[in-house]
C-alpha cells in the first residue's frame, strides 16, 4: 500500500535497522524502543491487523510470523531472560500503524498487565 509506513519500510523507501528477513517477513528495530531490545516483526504483504489475517492463509501467516519472531528473539539473545511478543489491534490497544506487527520486547523485567 503506497501510503503505509511499514510497506514503505519493506520497499526500502524509509530506512530501518533490519535485524532479520524471511521469505515473507521482516524484523526491524522499533524507532521508539520501550525496552533494551524492541523489534517489530511484520509481514511483507500488507495486512492491517491480526483480525484481518483470516482463513487458512491467515492462519499460516500468523504461525510463520510468530515462529519468526521467536527466532529473532533467540538470535538477539533473549531466550535466557525471556521476552514478550505482543500485537496491538485497534484504537483501544493503541495501534498507531495499520500494518500488522508483532512487538518483540526484552532485556528488562516487563510489567504485567500492560498499561
Ligand atoms: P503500535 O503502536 O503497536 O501500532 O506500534 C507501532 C510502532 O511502530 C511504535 O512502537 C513505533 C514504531 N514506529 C513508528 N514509526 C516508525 C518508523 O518510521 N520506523 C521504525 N523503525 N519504527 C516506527
Amino acid at each position: 500500500m503506497a501510503d503505509c509506513l511499514f510497506c514503505r519500510i519493506v520497499a526500502g523507501e524509509i530506512p530501518a535497522t533490519i535485524v532479520k528477513r524471511s521469505e515473507d517477513a521482516v524484523a526491524f528495530r522499533d524507532i521508539d524502543a520501550r525496552a533494551p531490545t524492541h523489534v517489530l516483526v511484520i509481514p511483507m504483504a500488507h495486512v492491517a491487523a491480526v483480525r484481518d489475517a483470516r482463513g487458512r492463509e491467515g492462519e499460516q501467516l500468523l504461525g510463520r510470523l510468530l515462529q519468526f519472531a521467536a527466532e529473532v528473539a533467540t538470535e538477539l539473545g533473549l531466550d535466557a531472560g525471556g521476552y514478550r511478543i505482543v500485537t496491538n489491534t485497534g484504537k483501544d490497544a493503541g495501534q498507531s500503524v495499520d500494518h500488522l506487527h508483532f512487538h518483540v520486547l526484552g532485556g528488562r523485567k516487563l510489567g504485567w498487565p500492560p498499561g
